[in-house]
């Protein structure tokens, strides 16, 4: 069987890698690719080092590249998976949020400010973003000293668990899925963008100004900023012991 492993991100491709290399995969063709250098991939990506060297962009790859492929898998794609490729092919997304609460961007950063749960979801994907029978989903747990950062890495370690014990019945097809109950939320990049920048007026309580700036906290990003009264952009973070 041939495999179209799509990735935009260092450590699950990392990951991923080193799990294939066992025995029963032998048999098993993975195509890596990334969206860096696609038309429709983003060039900040490139910093995240050791991606995929070959990029697709899927939105026109057309009907020859999905039929060479029995399975697609996307590994934080960053790309939206046509109609044509959804379909058409199975396409089974590893999601770094637990189904159907806060679908899309980062997802741990929101469940921190609405609370909702957070994991991992492995599903088949449909047209819709982050959306699809599921396949599993594991929670994992959000602390009151957790950072963004924290859950985060929780989070990428459940994702690497989950693809130890699934992979085989992912190949095979051979699994049950389930449709979540509820629609659940969704949040995109732009709702992000907008948390970061602090209103220094608006009057919240410690618990909610707290749970914002712990949000906003992830290793190596500057995320929360504010202007000063001279109009300089200041940057914060957190930092929490328990
Ligand atoms: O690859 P990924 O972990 O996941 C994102 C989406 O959250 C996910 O829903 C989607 N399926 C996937 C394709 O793309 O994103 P990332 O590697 O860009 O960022 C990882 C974390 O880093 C993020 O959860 C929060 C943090 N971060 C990232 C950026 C770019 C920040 O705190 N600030 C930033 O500016």
């Amino acid at each position: 069987m041939r495999v179209c492993v799509i990735t935009d991100n260092r450590m699950i491709h990392e990951n991923f890698r080193k799990l294939i290399q066992a025995p029963r995969y032998q048999d098993t063709v993975f195509d890596f690719f990334c969206s860096v250098n696609s038309q429709c991939g983003n060039e900040n990506l490139r910093q995240q080092g050791n991606l995929p060297a070959r990029s697709v962009c899927l939105a026109e790859a057309g009907e020859a590249f999905f039929r060479q492929y029995d399975l697609f898998l996307s590994l934080h794609c960053k790309q939206m998976f046509p109609a044509a490729l959804v379909n058409s092919r199975r396409c089974v997304n590893v999601h770094p949020g637990y189904n159907p609460y806060n679908r899309g961007w980062y997802p741990q950063v929101f469940a921190i400010l609405n609370k909702l749960p957070v994991g991992v979801t492995i599903h088949e994907m449909d047209e819709k973003l982050d959306h699809g029978p599921v396949i599993v989903r594991r929670e994992v747990a959000v602390h009151s000293w957790d950072t963004s950062y924290d859950v985060y890495n929780r989070i990428q370690q459940m994702e690497i668990q989950l693809l130890e014990e699934y992979l085989p019945v992912l190949l095979s097809g051979d699994y049950q899925t389930f449709v979540p109950d509820t629609q659940g939320n969704m949040n995109r990049e732009q709702d992000f963008q907008k948390l970061c920048r602090l209103d220094l007026n608006r009057q919240i309580t410690w618990r909610e100004a707290i749970d914002l700036l712990r949000a906003m906290t992830f290793d190596g990003y500057q995320n929360a900023y504010f202007y000063d009264e001279e109009n300089n952009k200041v940057y914060i973070e957190v930092h929490l012991s328990r």
